[in-house]
């Protein structure tokens, strides 16, 4: 740091430079992040001093929170769900599998397991190493949802609760979760459902898919304001069924205004839970589908144009994800080609493919110039 302090002016014009570095999302096809709401952004910014570390302090902040656990209890089969709103997927599914290991270890068992499909987010790295739990991947079936039976086989006297995917990160499959919440409840194992991606994508598909707490073995959902919710980053949102899995978390926060605190972070942002509040208030849902709606017309067109300059899919796209099969030698060579002309994709990892995600920040032009260019680079 300098030893005396810049000018207004001198400070604008760093972060101007900074800023023309960063990508703008139009043709980014790689992130599960966009643009937030405006409205978002305007609570955001009403609210930053907010800090729902201490939420005594901010009562009007709690009272936000409170309401977004209702509506997106509601919106997953529960509205008295419990839960609180996180910095994102990744503490979410922390906190579920440490809820269930807590109890578990309350119980006296070690050397606990979970098991989670093979398309599990890399945050169940993370949470082998934290929880100290070992993590069994299940494998898929041919249309890369968790196979069932691999599940069952896995199971052992050790295993304390299973994953499924309502969106997997990759692919944009949803796992057969009526399938886990059956065996959820016969072998009486926790289930959590990472919906991360999809919590805001499947109850707006015309297709049905069961996935939440409407399946009586469901336990925990994550749901991520800030990939489709339209939020302000940081803002994830994990829930529970039963208030004791929240309790599990807490500890004693003897000299705050509140008397234990649940949450994985101790300072937690109140501006992106405002965001939250403001931008589900906002839309509603049928703001929330009128966004799907598009996200899953785009993401077809660009599936079909690819289609028919003979790139298959690799599986039918169930939600905003499109994946495009090459043969495995050429996939590197056209996202580097796609790169080179400005466009930003990811790729799979099994089945090798090209991967798009269509977020709200598409649109139909964006599509038409990806196609024209996949179409030369290939
Ligand atoms: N669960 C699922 C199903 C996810 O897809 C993700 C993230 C997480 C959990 C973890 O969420 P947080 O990143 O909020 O902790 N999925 C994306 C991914 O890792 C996140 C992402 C977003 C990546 C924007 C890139 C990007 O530009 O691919």
């Amino acid at each position: 740091m300098e030893e005396r302090g810049m000018s207004r002016e001198m400070i604008e014009a760093l972060l101007q430079e900074k800023k023309l570095k960063d990508l703008s999302y139009e043709r980014i096809l790689s992130s599960m992040c966009t643009y937030p709401h405006e409205i978002a952004v305007y609570a955001h910014g009403m609210f930053l001093e907010s800090n729902l570390g201490d939420s005594g302090l901010f009562r009007g902040t709690r009272e936000m929170e409170d309401k977004v656990i209702r509506m997106l209890g509601a919106l997953l089969g529960n509205e008295n769900a419990f839960g609180y709103l996180s910095t994102g997927g990744t503490e979410s599914n922390i906190q579920a599998i440490r809820a269930i290991r807590n109890r578990k270890r309350k119980e006296g068992l070690s050397d606990m397991n979970i098991i989670v499909p093979e398309t599990a987010h890399f945050s169940f790295d993370k949470i082998a190493d934290l929880l100290s739990i070992n993590v069994q991947k299940a494998s898929l079936d041919e249309e890369l949802r968790v196979d069932v039976n691999s599940v069952e086989r896995l199971i052992n006297d050790k295993t304390i609760g299973i994953v499924g995917i309502a969106g997997t990160t990759e692919f944009g499959q949803i796992d057969p979760i009526k399938e886990l919440s059956g065996i959820a409840m016969d072998r009486d194992i926790f289930l959590f459902v990472d919906a991360a991606f999809g919590g805001f994508v499947i109850p707006f598909l015309d297709e049905n898919y069961e996935f939440d707490f409407s399946l009586d073995g469901v336990s925990a959902i994550s749901i991520d304001p800030h990939k489709m919710g339209m939020s302000t980053i940081p803002a994830g949102c994990i829930l529970f069924r039963e208030e004791f899995y929240l309790d599990e978390l807490v500890v004693s926060t003897p000299y705050l205004t509140t008397k234990g605190q649940c949450s994985l972070t101790g300072t937690r942002s109140g501006a992106s839970a405002a965001a939250t509040y403001a931008v589900l208030k906002y839309l509603g849902k049928e703001g929330l589908k009128t966004i799907v709606d598009e996200c899953m017309r785009l993401t077809r067109l660009l599936v079909d144009g690819a289609k028919r300059i003979g790139i298959p899919p690799v599986i039918e796209p169930v939600m905003n994800v499109a994946t495009l099969s090459f043969p495995e030698s050429e996939v590197g060579r056209v996202v580097n080609a796609l790169e080179e002309r400005r466009w930003r994709v990811s790729m799979t990892r099994t089945p090798k493919s090209l991967r798009a995600v269509i977020m709200p920040h598409t649109d139909e032009e964006t599509i038409k110039l990806f196609l024209e260019d996949l179409e030369e680079v290939v």
